[in-house]
């Protein structure tokens, strides 16, 4: 059985998506950068610094800007980004997480946050979710953030459960390298061909109930064991 399920926040739990694309537009603007939807697509879940140089990378700035002129760009961006979730509430609550948190938690099943997201815990505030988790990474403090397994190995390890016994739930396709290069059980959430890495996929988080995931787990708990050589 599963001691833990570890979520992604951003397209897993809510979705900002759209105010991360509309703060990162404004200022890819004023650089005289034009930003369209597709492109954002390439920016979940990966972090603020590497989204900004994908930005610049587009526009062909990529060396354009000292260390400081950057930072001044991270703040701009995030400014305006904390502006527009504050507008976030219970509402805003993707469909089906709320009864699964609480079915995870009736059933003693851990709860943590992978986040790439510096301002997940506000976030989480926002959506009077905070109190849910029984731990939060915080990716500041992390060496490589997704792909790189890191973000879901540390939750793991604050929860002190091994990552053989945890499930990861992701929206992006560099969470989910992340989830499975951690040993974890990955569980993709939304299309097919981006997530197609996953163990599992599911169209939108209202499929993910406690049932479908002791479904999973038990269909799929093998995939990383050793086969034994039976002849
Ligand atoms: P911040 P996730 C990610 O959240 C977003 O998907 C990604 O678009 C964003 O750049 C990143 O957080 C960093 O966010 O600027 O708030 O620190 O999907 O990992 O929950
Ligand atoms: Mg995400």
């Amino acid at each position: 059985m599963f001691q833990t399920v570890i979520f992604d926040l951003d397209g897993v739990i809510t979705d900002t998506a759209d105010f991360h694309f509309k703060a990162w537009q404004a200022l890819a603007k004023k650089l005289g950068i034009f930003l369209t939807e597709d492109f954002n697509e390439h920016l979940k879940g990966v972090d603020r610094t590497e989204s900004l140089r994908r930005i610049l990378s587009l526009g062909g700035l990529e060396n354009d800007f000292s260390k400081e002129e950057i930072a001044v760009f991270e703040k701009e961006k995030n400014d305006l980004y904390i502006t527009l979730i504050d507008q976030v509430n219970p509402k805003n609550i993707l469909p089906g997480i709320d009864q699964l948190l609480n079915d995870l938690r009736s059933n003693n099943i851990k709860i943590g946050l992978a986040s790439a997201s510096r301002n997940a815990p506000k976030l989480l505030r926002n959506l009077g979710l905070y109190n849910h988790f029984d731990t939060i990474v915080d990716p500041s403090t992390l060496k490589n953030g997704k792909p790189a397994p890191e973000t879901f190995e540390t939750a793991c390890q604050q929860l002190g459960v091994h990552s053989k016994y945890a499930i990861g739930i992701e929206d992006a396709y560099s969470g989910i390298q992340a989830i499975n290069d951690s040993k974890m059980l990955s569980i993709g959430i939304g299309d097919l061909q981006t997530l197609k890495d996953a163990d599992y996929i599911l169209n939108s988080t209202s499929q993910l109930t406690f049932d479908k995931l002791l479904e999973i787990w038990n269909d799929k708990k093998n995939k990383h064991t050793i086969p034994v050589k039976t002849d």
